[in-house]
């Protein structure tokens, strides 16, 4: 028997300091993570904060970042982390692209040296945490349609609308809101605690369950003049944000759907059906197959795209390619898991019916497989038809 991974030589590709950071987070995850996250899934509660140190002792928050705190890993080393956590929950990497590629990039990559020196190094250690709000309930897909203004009152600025579906809202110290002003998009830092400023969760939701989501609503929200990213104009701000984060996601589904098929090849390997194991059987092998296959393209693509952004020269249109792919066949992979294993397919005793559902969160967030494809279209074409 050979592991999936082992079956497409991943190890050949990756450097020895890549490796140990591999084996490294999915120690802590096995240790800190995994015996208790089908738990806080069920209860749909995170200790955001507690974990929140704990990946910042491990260092890999802000990991792909240079200074401040932050670790100045390679694209790949970060992917792999993104994968290890993955495979534990969609929701712990959430967590953690939202801190790192999302709220602390933006400060890294247009803040003022004030704005670095307040946050980043607090956050890379993970004593506080950063959320990142541009979608709002009327614009997802089409973030250039906000309605959050914010507009200038002698020295200050001052901010009202409304975000939705916002990743550690409510346990964050700190918001990067995203906000329509007379000079275009332009993004700001808004403490928690600000005056007119408030979070509410998300309640109910099936999926992404270990995972903190909410609303935040700003209303006469003032700010001096020192809250706004000077390095951010128009839309190109958020949006170069979100290619950070969707890299993270390249890997990190494929993390999600390694834990799919360990746990089915086990199960497989020790369920009797008709006298035999399961995994005997050739409808059996089959799926085996082809989601090992899957799983390994998913993985050659991902590191590929990484070494591209390791030599500078990764574009958008392919981060969509692998946030494309390595989500939707994640999903496929984790439902086809799921079959396999029956009844006990359902429940939370294994990790796929809970991947499952947190993928389809995955092919939503951080571009949707339609808008993933029409930016590929683009390329290909020349011709734009999101509109
Ligand atoms: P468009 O006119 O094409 O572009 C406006 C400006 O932005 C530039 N641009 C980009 N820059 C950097 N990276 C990218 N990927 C970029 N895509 C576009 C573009 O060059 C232009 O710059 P400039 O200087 O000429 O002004 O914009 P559009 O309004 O037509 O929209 C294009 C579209 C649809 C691709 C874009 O709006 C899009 O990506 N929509 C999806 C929105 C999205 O992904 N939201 C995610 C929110 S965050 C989240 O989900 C977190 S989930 C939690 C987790 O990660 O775990
Ligand atoms: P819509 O944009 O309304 O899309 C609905 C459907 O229409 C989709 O199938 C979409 O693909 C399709 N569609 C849209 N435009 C087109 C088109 N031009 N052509 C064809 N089809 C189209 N946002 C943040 O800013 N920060 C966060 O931290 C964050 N965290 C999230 C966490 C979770 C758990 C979830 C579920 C979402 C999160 N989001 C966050 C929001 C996420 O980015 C949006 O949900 C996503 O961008 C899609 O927007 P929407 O939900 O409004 O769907």
């Amino acid at each position: 028997m050979i592991a999936p991974t082992t079956l497409f030589a991943l190890d050949t590709l990756l450097t020895d300091e890549e490796r140990e950071i591999r084996n490294t987070v999915r120690l802590v995850c096995d240790r800190e993570i995994r015996p208790q996250v089908a738990g806080w899934f069920e209860a749909g509660e995170l200790p955001a904060r507690e974990l929140a140190r704990t990946l910042g002792s491990l260092g890999v928050l802000g990991m792909h970042l240079d200074g401040y705190g932050c670790a100045g890993m390679g694209a790949v080393s970060y992917g792999l982390a993104c994968l290890e956590l993955e495979a534990a929950d969609s929701g712990l990497r959430s967590l953690v692209s939202v801190q790192g590629s999302l709220a602390m990039y933006a400060i890294w990559k247009y803040g003022s040296e004030e704005q670095k020196q307040e946050w980043l190094p607090a956050m890379a250690a993970g004593e506080r945490i950063g959320c990142f709000g541009l979608t709002e309930p009327d614009f997802g897909s089409d973030p250039g349609g906000m309605r959050t203004t914010a507009k200038r009152e002698g020295g200050d600025w001052v901010l009202n609308g409304t975000k939705l579906w916002i990743t550690n809202g409510s346990v964050s110290d700190v918001a990067v809101v995203w906000a329509r002003t007379d000079e275009g998009v332009r993004g700001f830092l808004v403490p928690a605690g600000t005056p007119g400023f408030t979070v509410n969760d998300v309640k109910h939701k099936i999926s992404l369950r270990a995972s903190v989501t909410s609303e935040l609503v700003l209303d006469g929200v003032r700010l001096p003049a020192a809250a706004m990213l000077p390095g951010a104009r128009g839309l190109s701000g958020p949006l170069g944000c979100l290619n950070e984060a969707r890299f993270g996601i390249v890997f990190g589904a494929m993390g999600a759907a390694l834990d799919c098929l360990e746990a089915t090849l086990a199960y497989t390997a020790q369920r009797e059906v008709f006298a035999r194991p399961l995994s005997s059987y050739q409808l059996t092998q089959e799926k085996l197959a082809d989601m090992a296959l899957e799983l390994g393209k998913g993985l050659l693509l991902a590191v590929h795209l990484g070494r591209l952004k390791e030599a500078g020269t990764l574009t958008p249109e392919q981060v969509s390619l692998g946030k494309l792919n390595n989500v939707r066949e994640a999903l496929e992979i984790a439902r086809k898991c799921r079959t396999l294993l029956g009844a006990s397919g359902i429940t939370l005793e294994y990790p796929v019916i809970r991947h499952s559902v947190n993928l389809e969160s995955v092919l939503t967030y951080e571009g949707t497989s339609e808008i993933h494809s029409l930016v590929i279209g683009k390329a290909l074409t020349g011709i734009p038809a999101f509109k």
